[in-house]
């Protein structure tokens, strides 16, 4: 692993980084120190919701290198714990992250989406 890979640049205006903020309003299922979880403005699945770390992160490799070992694991903590809440562990969900152009990110904050309450097609990729 490289120590001198710059990191993507974060920008403070990014519509989730103002929601964090508390700017823009959102449709909330879960919140604790180091995560975010909020329903998507345009839902492609019964159940369709955003879980966003904390920090000011573009890219999981962006998080995984530099969030401590503490957020890292509050952070995927929560993913499960949410997903549970939803209700959508049992029957099953897909869990997807969008990084950089070729996937099509669109909010350049480091974010999973959830995806269940109806059978998935397969999208590999
Ligand atoms: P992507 O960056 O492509 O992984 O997807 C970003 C998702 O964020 C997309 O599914 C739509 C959602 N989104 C964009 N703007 C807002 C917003 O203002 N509120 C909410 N709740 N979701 C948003």
């Amino acid at each position: 692993m490289s120590a001198t890979t710059t990191p993507p640049a974060y920008d403070d205006n990014n519509v989730f980084a103002r929601i964090l903020r508390g700017e823009i309003p959102c449709r909330r299922v879960y919140e604790d120190e180091f995560a975010l979880a909020f329903h998507d403005i345009n839902p492609q699945a019964p159940v369709h919701v955003l879980v966003i770390p904390k920090g000011r992160w573009v890219s999981l490799a962006d998080f995984s290198a530099g969030a401590s070992a503490r957020e890292i694991a509050g952070f995927w903590r929560a993913v499960g714990h949410v997903a549970r809440e939803l209700g959508i562990e049992g029957p099953g969900y897909r869990m997807l992250s969008n990084v950089g152009a070729n996937a099509g990110q669109e909010v350049p904050h480091f974010h999973v989406h959830l995806f269940g309450g109806r059978r998935l097609g397969r999208m590999l990729p």
